[in-house]
Order: C-alpha cells, then sequence, then structure tokens
C-alpha cells in the first residue's frame, strides 16, 4: 500500500504500517496492535502533541533519571517497535541507564527480537535476555527480570507498562516512572511520575534533556504532583471534547 504524505493522517497511518510490520516479524504481539489503537484514542482526545504539563513531566523524569544510581529502562515489544531510537539516544546521553527487555507476553525469540532491534538502533547492552531474577508476587512474565537490571533499580521507567508490575515494582520501594496515554489506566495511578505523552515524543523529550548539559538539565530529584499531572490529563480531555460539542451542528443532516 502506497500512502502519501498529504494525507492528514499520514504519521498515524506510517505508525500503523510499522507496528502491522514489526507484528508479522513477531517483535509485536497481537494483542500490542490492540494496546497501540487504545493509545491512538486517547492521543486523539489529547490532541496529539504534548501538553505543556507533560512536557514539564518530562523533564522531571530525565532529572530523576540522572540523580539515579542505578536507573533502568524497561522495553517491551510496542516500545521497540515505535521508539527503539529514542531509548538509543537516552543510553548514549546517560550511559549509567540499564535497558532492558521485559515482555508480558514473553518467548525466548520475543525477547531476542527486542534486544536486536535495540541493538540495531544503537543500544550497547540490553539485559534481560536470559532472564536471572524474579520479582516476588508477581504471577505474569513481567516478574522475570535481570539481576543487574531492574532487579536493583532505584527508578525505573518503564513506557506502556501494566499496573500490576507498577504496583509490585512501587512496592519494592523503586521509584516508576511511567509513559501511558491513558490517564486513567492503573500504572498511570500507581506511578510516581506519570507522563501523560505517547511513547516516542516522552522518550524523545527525555532524551532531548539529557542531551543538554548538566548545568541544563541537572540531576534533581524534583518534587512531583502526580495527581496533578493526571487531572491536567483529563482537563485537557475535558476542554476539547467541550469545545468540539460547542462547534456540532444545529441542523440534523437528513436521512
Ligand atoms: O510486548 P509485550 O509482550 O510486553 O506486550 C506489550 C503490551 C503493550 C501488549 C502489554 O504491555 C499490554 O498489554 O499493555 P496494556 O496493559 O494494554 O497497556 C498499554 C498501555 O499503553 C495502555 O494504557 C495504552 O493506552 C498505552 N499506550 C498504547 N500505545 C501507546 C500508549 N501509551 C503511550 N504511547 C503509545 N504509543
Amino acid at each position: 500500500m502506497r500512502l502519501s504524505p498529504r494525507h492528514p493522517r499520514y504519521r498515524s497511518l506510517t505508525t500503523r504500517v510499522g507496528l502491522a510490520r514489526a507484528h508479522r516479524t513477531g517483535l509485536v504481539v497481537a494483542e500490542g496492535l490492540i494496546a497501540h489503537g487504545r493509545g491512538e484514542a486517547f492521543d486523539y482526545l489529547l490532541g496529539e502533541r504534548t501538553s505543556p504539563s507533560a512536557r514539564r513531566a518530562e523533564t522531571a523524569a530525565a532529572g530523576w533519571l540522572r540523580a539515579a544510581r542505578r536507573p533502568v529502562v524497561s522495553v517491551n515489544g510496542n516500545v521497540a517497535a515505535l521508539a527503539a531510537r529514542e531509548v538509543a539516544r537516552i543510553a548514549r546521553a546517560l550511559p549509567r541507564v540499564a535497558v532492558e527487555v521485559n515482555l508480558f507476553h514473553r518467548t525466548p525469540g520475543r525477547a531476542r527480537a527486542v534486544a536486536g532491534a535495540l541493538e540495531r538502533a544503537g543500544v550497547q547492552e540490553v539485559l534481560g535476555v536470559r532472564p536471572t531474577a524474579r520479582i516476588a508476587g508477581l504471577p505474569s512474565d513481567r516478574a522475570r527480570v535481570d539481576r543487574r537490571g531492574i532487579y536493583v533499580a532505584d527508578v525505573c521507567l518503564v513506557p506502556l507498562e501494566d499496573g500490576d508490575r507498577a504496583q509490585a515494582l512501587r512496592r519494592r520501594g523503586q521509584k516508576v516512572i511511567s509513559v501511558d496515554l491513558n490517564p486513567l489506566s492503573r500504572t498511570s495511578r500507581t506511578a510516581d511520575l506519570p507522563i501523560v505523552d505517547e511513547v516516542r515524543r516522552a522518550l524523545g523529550h527525555i532524551a532531548d534533556d539529557l542531551e543538554r548539559p548538566a548545568r541544563r538539565s541537572p540531576a534533581r530529584w524534583a518534587p512531583f504532583d502526580a495527581a496533578r499531572a493526571l487531572s491536567d490529563a483529563l482537563e485537557t480531555i475535558d476542554r476539547r471534547l467541550n469545545r468540539a460539542a460547542a462547534r456540532r451542528p444545529t441542523r440534523r443532516p437528513r436521512a
């Protein structure tokens, strides 16, 4: 299929084509395509751009990652397909960050595929292909982690995460930074620092901040008001819906 760059939904359509291709190669599971659809719907409602509130969250996240002793980025199939380059930029800008494959639908082949996508994007070392530890009390395969990565991390950046693991990480005293377009998800509501933004934009902005000299993007445990960030996102959706409703045609179209 040929897509014209002039199509108003060109970017969204090419992203879908990329994800469908990644599904055919086994990188993304069918469930990942469904999850993407949910994300797209929220992005549509949020205006498909980074809000000032989300951008502040991204800057705070960069500060936390810089301040952490053992920061980690957790990567699943969707994140590898959508944002491997941005993950590589973060790892280059902050070499202390561990990059770890973590899959809900884990098979050895998919773990290798995610690692391969990250390595092709420039990540030097990918953890989690052969898990060496388990997070207690978590029934899913997301519990299987690397002893040098998520298991000992103080700050975990977890894009497109599930609520159970976000809760399990917090119970272990680890700080959780989520990236999830759904401000109502359990993950967003659990995270210490929820970023309500599209994953490629969010990780790209965090990389932008980390690529700045440390004096302009300092290591900082800036206090973060998670509840405020989520209500900002809901207010954005509310405002946009109200504006759209106010513009509705007054006359009914003829049947
Ligand atoms: O690769 P695997 O096996 O680890 O599986 C990955 C998926 C995404 C299938 C798995 O993590 C999953 O089932 O996730 P959930 O529980 O559906 O949660 C995904 C969340 O990410 C949802 O709240 C979506 O709204 C959100 N989301 C989807 N696409 C994006 C997104 N958030 C930001 N950017 C996106 N592009």
